[in-house]
């Protein structure tokens, strides 16, 4: 599915979370996308979660590293990068004079619908430039000739690298936090400490203090160690939980 939407469009923005950029790349839809010889850009959502140095570098390695026409940051909580992301597609389409048409793919909870929600807010209108031709299928108005569908694709879980299927899919729970712990451990900064009053590591005592600090029981009285780590996945998620690494 989202093979084909590529192949119908004329290029592909890639959404990418602040906190991981790097990780949350899928490089087997950007080969693709360089196969059709589609441009790509690399958005990377949530800028408000990290430090701006830390944002700024990462602009600079993914600019040197992938093959994306441009990397920019939007934080689509707080309605921040429209006019920069406008900028660098209306120049590098500048001399095509049709109709030119986007798809918006990426990881789960990177921000996709968020980010759609903020495009479409700036946009002068929603546009179906085929009616009925994709039903339900409306595109966001980017400038008077770029439109962005409003339909993003997701990267297909066969491509999700292992740790990401856990953490965004947990099946063992514990194991799942564990890994995200793992990744914090080594992260950058976080608010980690701030939040739970222990610093990151990867083992069972971490489940256990924030079992106690939460007051999360079991039925007989026993630390729910289990939804310590529900906690620390929700907190990811939601984003209340941060920590940034390349
Ligand atoms: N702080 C912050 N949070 C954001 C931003 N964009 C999205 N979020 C949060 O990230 C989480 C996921 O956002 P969604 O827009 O649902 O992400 P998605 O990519 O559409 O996720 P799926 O539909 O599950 O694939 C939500 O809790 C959002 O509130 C942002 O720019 N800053
Ligand atoms: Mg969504």
């Amino acid at each position: 599915m989202i093979l084909k939407e590529i192949e119908r469009s004329d290029g592909v923005l890639e959404v990418v979370d602040a906190r991981c950029p790097n990780e949350l790349r899928c490089l087997k839809v950007e080969e693709k996308v360089e196969e059709l010889g589609k441009p790509l850009w690399i958005v990377i959502n949530k800028v408000d979660l990290v430090p701006k140095e830390f944002a700024d570098r990462c602009k600079r390695v993914l600019k040197r590293e992938s093959n994306a026409v441009d990397v920019v940051h939007v934080s689509s909580k707080k309605f921040y990068g429209f006019w920069i992301l406008r900028r660098s597609l209306k120049s590098y389409f500048k001399d095509v004079d049709r109709k030119v048409r986007l798809v918006l793919v990426g990881y789960p909870n990177v921000g996709k619908s968020s980010l759609i929600n903020m495009l479409a807010q700036y946009s002068a209108t929603s546009t179906a430039p085929k009616p009925g031709h994709t039903k339900g299928k409306q595109w966001i108005r980017i400038t008077g000739k770029i439109v962005l569908s409003d339909t993003p694709g997701i990267i297909p879980r066969e491509f999700f690298s292992r740790d990401w299927e856990k953490i965004l899919f947990p099946r063992d729970v514990e194991e799942s936090a564990f890994i995200l712990l793992e990744k914090i451990e080594k992260a950058e900064g976080s608010n980690f400490e701030e939040l739970y009053g222990l610093k990151p590591k990867a083992s069972e005592e971490t489940l256990i203090r924030i079992a106690e600090r939460f007051n999360f029981l079991r039925r007989g009285g026993e630390l729910d160690t289990h939804r310590a780590g529900q906690k620390i996945l929700e907190d990811w998620n939601s984003c209340k939980l941060t920590a940034w690494w390349l």
